[in-house]
């Protein structure tokens, strides 16, 4: 995809008090209390201001934002299949080049942004999010990532961690820890196979400021970028709602979700602990957990004790054998 028009820039923004007091993201929608996505979106929208629009793969944050007549969304959004979130960019982002190439839309080019669920993102949803980074198409991919497909009932999808209870991974007799395998990693799907992509981050609902330079960042390049968003979901992970934060911030400081940007191929790490809390710490907070037994926590601990080596680069995770009857 050729990127011939003129694009945003964006300035980045440093303090709180630089953080812009527009809401685009506003009340009248019916997610959970505490939801960590709806707090995503607020953030982002926060970020990218108001030339901007929103593709919404199906999902918690279509289902619940969008009931008959009522939206919290103050900028343009238009709903995407949770398959094709990546496609529906890739033509609105096609049709906005031609369109200021013509003289029919007055550029510069709006920010396009898909806010897709882990399921519509890197599940359901990667073939088409794949696409739209491998014909380099100037939009930035956000997978906010609440651990589940939450909107269908809290079903496990691949970024579940290790020993969740989900709907579909119940811990039983045969089964102890629930879920089974270790997650995704969603970062190094996207930078080990799209030379497109220049920008990719991670970022955390805990650490506002960062999360929105970040974004601000990712629109500015031209091009694909993505980030990687944690999203703690009081309703899937069994916390009280006014514990959202508190989660998310947990989870950084036990290593279990790490701060980093990853330019032009360089690393580099945000709010990173001087010393790591144990995962039990995390783990023990919610209630998706709370069925495991000491020698299952210790294999989550010797999991990101392993991942804290090279924070964000691939290591061997335990990979379990297939089931003879299954
Ligand atoms: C092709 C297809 N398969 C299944 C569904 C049912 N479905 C609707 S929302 C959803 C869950 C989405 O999960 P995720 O993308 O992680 O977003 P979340 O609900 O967690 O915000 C599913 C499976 C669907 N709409 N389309
Ligand atoms: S189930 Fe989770 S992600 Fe969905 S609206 Fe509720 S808190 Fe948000």
């Amino acid at each position: 995809m050729a990127i011939a028009v003129e694009t945003q820039k964006l300035e980045p923004i440093r303090s709180v008090r630089k953080v812009p007091k527009e809401e685009y993201y506003v009340p009248g929608h019916r997610t959970c209390q505490g939801c960590g996505p709806a707090l995503c979106y607020k953030l982002v929208a926060k970020a990218a201001g108001p030339n901007t629009i929103f593709l919404g793969p199906t999902g918690c944050m279509y289902v619940a934002n969008t009931s008959y007549l009522c939206s919290p969304f103050a900028v343009p959004w238009m709903h995407a299949q949770i398959t094709n979130g990546g496609a529906v960019a890739s033509g609105v982002e096609a049709a906005y080049q031609v369109l200021i190439r013509k003289g029919k839309w007055e550029g510069p080019l709006p920010n396009v942004i898909v806010m897709g669920g882990d399921g519509g993102s890197v599940d359901i949803g990667l073939q088409a999010m794949s696409a739209m980074m491998y014909r380099g198409h100037d939009a930035l991919f956000i997978c906010y990532d609440n651990e589940a497909y939450a909107n269908t009932g809290i079903q496990t999808s691949p970024t579940t961690p290790y020993g969740a209870n989900t709907t579909f991974t119940p811990p039983g007799p045969a089964i102890p820890e629930g879920k089974k395998l270790f997650p995704k990693d969603p970062p190094q799907l996207v930078i080990g196979g799209h030379p497109a992509v220049k920008y990719v981050a991670t970022a955390s609902v805990a650490y506002p400021i960062d999360l929105i330079t970040k974004v601000r960042k990712a629109l500015n390049y031209q091009g694909p970028s993505f980030m990687h968003i944690h999203c703690p979901c009081p309703k899937g992970w069994k916390f009280d709602a006014n514990k959202t934060i508190d989660i998310a911030r947990m989870a950084v400081e036990t290593g279990m979700w790490v701060l980093y940007e990853w330019e032009n191929g360089e690393y580099k790490y945000q709010h990173k602990p001087r010393e790591y809390k144990p995962v039990k710490e995390y783990m023990k907070a919610q209630g998706r957990f709370v069925h495991l037994t000491e020698e299952h926590i210790a294999k989550m601990q010797a999991f990101i004790d392993a991942k804290l080596k090279a924070p964000g680069i691939p290591v061997e995770v335990p990979v379990p054998l297939p089931r003879a009857e299954a």
